[in-house]
């Protein structure tokens, strides 16, 4: 008998496709994250029973503090990290400046920039959420550990990568050499290579919250009824299904197995929509690019944006490339203040 299908660790997986600059740091602080994703994964599985065991910031019968999951993934990858000598700086979107290493420490070339547990309206009614994470190198060794480390515009990402909490957990990364996914066996306690490979197929789906319609541009609206193969247009595509989650990480991660694009556009009002561009359009952007997508604002590749502050927003189409590619399309037939 013979046994054809290798069962492959992150590990194992990450050690052997490191990229060729890729020395002991990269490769570590990759294993640092998904050391934290089963951190994370464990409390999320069991955030329902806070009721039971004590709300947020109460004592539970244990006599242990409740402490809010967001802020719980936020320390974890923060402690995790700070005393590798790994990195130099990171920045968390729960935080409003950047998180330096403390002195005690060694600073490494690495920056860490991530969003501990993405979806916060769907992290206590037990739907899926994520943590997204992206890591640049410094922008200068001598003056390492600054904001302006960054500051730099996701087609300078080494890698990036998402981490799903859902019926199982998922860990997706990138580190310029494909899209590869590996499922948690909460029972060992490790992530198993489970996708390969990872490309947008043919889509299936478009995901925007529609409740917004109202304040989209008409450029906007025709494109959503062209996304549902409406109008009179030679290249609509097949008419796509609505899916929406309200976790970008759900949102994308299921876009990318079954082909789609997810959207949050420009409001009237809000031009800058609502998507951070330092820790979740840009890490995804690169995953998108990876996969065979292409992530737009609109008007241009997510990857080209070099963000102003750690907070800066962005409007985000993203998934299949022509599907994106279109958006762009419809937008610049509009008046371009205001996409
Ligand atoms: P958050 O960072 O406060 O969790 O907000 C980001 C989330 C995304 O995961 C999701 O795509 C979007 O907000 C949903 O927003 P809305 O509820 O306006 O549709
Ligand atoms: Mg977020």
């Amino acid at each position: 008998m013979r046994f054809t299908e290798k069962i492959i660790t992150i590990e194992r997986f990450i050690f052997e496709h490191q990229p060729d600059y890729a020395r002991g740091d990269f490769t570590n602080l990759l294993y640092d994250i998904a050391m934290a994703a089963k951190m994370i994964a464990n409390k999320t599985t069991r955030a329902g029973l806070a009721d039971i065991l004590g709300t947020s910031g109460a004592t539970n019968v244990q006599g242990e503090t409740q402490q809010r999951l967001d802020i719980y993934a936020d320390q974890t990858i923060f402690r995790l990290v700070d005393h590798t000598g790994r990195v130099c700086v990171m920045a968390s979107e729960e935080h409003e400046d950047v998180l330096e290493i403390p002195p005690e420490f060694n600073k490494g070339r690495y920056v860490l920039v991530y969003d501990p547990l993405d979806g916060s309206s769907n992290i206590d009614v037990n739907v899926s959420i994520g943590t997204v994470f992206g890591i640049y190198r410094c922008v200068d060794w001598a003056n390492r550990g600054r904001v302006e480390d960054c500051l730099q515009p996701g087609r300078k990402l080494l890698a990036a990568g998402y981490v799903l909490y859902g019926a199982s957990t998922m860990l997706v990364y990138s580190t310029g050499q494909g899209v590869h996914g590996f499922t948690l066996d909460p029972h060992i306690g490790e992530f198993l290579l489970s996708h390969p490979d990872m490309r947008f197929p043919e889509p299936k789906y478009y995901s925007a919250n529609h409740a917004y319609f109202g304040r989209w541009s008409p450029e906007i609206q025709e494109y959503t009824r062209w996304l549902q193969g409406r109008g009179d247009y030679e290249d609509a595509p097949k008419a796509l299904s609505e899916r929406y989650i309200g976790s970008l990480v759900a949102d994308f991660h299921r876009n990318l197995l079954r082909g789609g694009v997810f959207m949050y556009p420009a409001e009237v009002g809000k031009p800058e929509g609502k998507i951070r561009v330092l820790y979740e359009a840009g890490p995804l952007a690169f995953l998108a690019h990876q996969a065979g997508g292409y992530a737009s604002d609109g008007q241009q590749n997510i990857l080209d944006i070099v963000p102003q502050t750690l907070h800066d927003r962005t409007p985000i189409f993203i998934g299949n490339r022509h599907l994106v590619q279109k958006a762009e399309e419809f937008v610049a037939q509009g008046d371009t203040a205001f996409q």
